[in-house]
């Protein structure tokens, strides 16, 4: 195993600035040799929810520290600099220059692997923000949003101790995260990866994941510049811890079985790949050295319940509606249902040319699409009954994600799920779909009749 140690100061900066092949350079100091030894200095690192880690002066100005230092080298090939983070996530151009192709542009979204190539991300850009720090025993911070809602105090103060703020990034748009869902953490969702039916990864990464980008916005809210935005990396670290306290939360919930092919696949994070690491080592953190302050899962507050089924503002033709705008005020679009789609009780709902305002651009909101919500609120334990699923700016700015049509994205969601659980729990099939939109967030200088997004049309097709 080839290791080496990296000590930042000024001069060694300036000379890896201008090295170049940066990466053989810099070594984070517990990994090497093909991933095999992950954990191999020994050393043990604990991430800590924000507040805690916020009480403690060293432990943010070591941040601050860090921060300042990798956004001081602007060279996207050196990893002790911000740029080759942010350019390993997404590309903006959507085209990695050839002697990054395999290190840049790899981010997992919408697809199988997002919580593992994440963790594998976040790991590798720890090790090298501890150097940057000058703190031997840095560790990234959660912020663990279903506990305090209100983006965290060190990231939105634009200034500390009299200088600049490294924490501070001007391009958001919310600082409350609501409406955030408890579905990813029910019993019954004992599948792991994305793939067909309920799985854990695909809701996580729905929801929380995507509304918690979708509500802060401006950078956050756009999958290409996410990264620029230094709370991305507490949002995600609680992602992370959310995948550990489910495996902890034990029950029917499983990790696919040792011979499932799902293992067989790993990541790069840099070129020569002394930085990678395989599915394996990945999905238990104690291979990495670290782990978390807290493994429950979010419970849901005693008493929440689902908003009531906003007021109808259209009705449309059989199996389909025309277009309509959405603002932060909830509405209910009714659309009468043709026989035999409403007697199966399965259907696809389809959002054609779904797009966002000016102003919706700079997010700071999500949507949740209800199906036949109640008339009276119901326990928000009865969620995954009537959540047909979300978009905001950060799932629209993933091409591939949905589907384009003619004058935006066609987006669709499978009602499958919730009609059958609301005919279980006593609920009649409807003549009609009743298809709320309830935003959510706090979108800053936004007026609540604002236009934010809006559909061409909307089609209810048999699934
Ligand atoms: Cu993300």
């Amino acid at each position: 195993m080839n290791r080496r140690t990296f000590v930042l100061s000024s001069a060694s900066a300036a000379a890896l600035a201008a090295c170049s092949a940066p990466n053989a350079a810099f070594a984070p100091g517990s990994v090497g040799g093909n991933g095999m030894r992950l954990a191999a200095s020994g050393k043990h690192f604990q991430r800590l929810e924000i507040a805690e880690f916020s009480a403690n002066p060293k432990l943010v100005a070591a941040f601050r520290a860090g921060v300042a230092a990798m956004r001081g080298l602007k060279m996207m090939r050196n990893p002790k600099g911000w740029n080759y983070w942010f350019y390993s996530h997404w590309m903006p151009s959507g085209k990695p220059p050839a002697d990054m192709a395999g290190v840049f542009d790899q981010c997992r979204h919408a697809q199988s692997y997002f919580l593992p190539w994440h963790r594998g991300f976040l790991y590798f850009f720890e090790s090298a923000i501890r150097e940057a720090s000058g703190y031997p025993d840095f560790a990234l911070p959660y912020w663990d949003y279903y506990k305090n809602p209100n983006l965290p105090a060190i990231f939105t103060a634009p200034t500390a101790g009299g200088a600049q703020n490294p924490l501070y990034w001007s391009d958001r748009a919310g600082k409350v995260m609501k409406g955030l869902k408890f579905s990813a953490f029910a019993d019954s969702v004992t599948t792991f990866p994305w793939g067909p039916g309920e799985t854990f990864e695909d809701l996580l990464e729905h929801n929380p994941h995507n509304d918690v980008h979708d509500q802060i916005g401006g950078s956050m809210g756009r999958v290409r510049t996410a990264v620029a935005d230094p709370i991305f990396w507490t949002h995600h670290c609680n992602i992370d811890r959310l995948w550990s306290a489910w495996v902890a939360a034990g029950g029917q919930r499983k990790m696919p079985p040792p011979v499932d092919l799902w293992w067989k696949e790993d990541f790069a994070y840099n070129l020569d790949r002394s930085w990678s690491a395989n599915v394996k080592q990945l999905s238990d953190t104690r291979n990495l050295g670290y782990d978390y302050a807290d493994l429950s899962l979010p419970v849901a507050p005693a008493g929440a319940a689902l908003p009531a089924r906003p007021a109808t503002v259209a009705t449309g033709v059989t199996n389909g509606a025309s277009a309509i705008g959405l603002t932060m005020e909830p509405v209910t679009v009714e659309i009468p249902l043709d026989e035999s789609i409403a007697r199966s009780g399965s259907f696809e709902v389809i959002l054609d040319g779904l797009r966002l305002s000016e102003l919706g651009e700079r997010g700071g909101f999500s949507y949740t699409v209800y199906a036949n919500l109640p008339e009276t609120r119901a326990p928000l334990a009865m969620e995954s009954a009537f959540d047909l699923g979300e978009f905001g700016s950060f799932s629209l700015s993933m091409p591939h994600m949905s589907g384009m049509s003619l004058n935006g994205a066609r987006v669709r969601f499978s009602a499958k799920a919730a009609l059958g659980r609301q005919e279980r729990s006593g609920f009649r099939k409807p003549h009609s779909l009743l298809l709320s939109f309830v935003a959510y967030g706090e979108p800053e200088g936004v007026p609540r009749n604002a236009r934010l997004a809006a559909i061409d049309r909307i089609s209810i097709v048999p699934a």
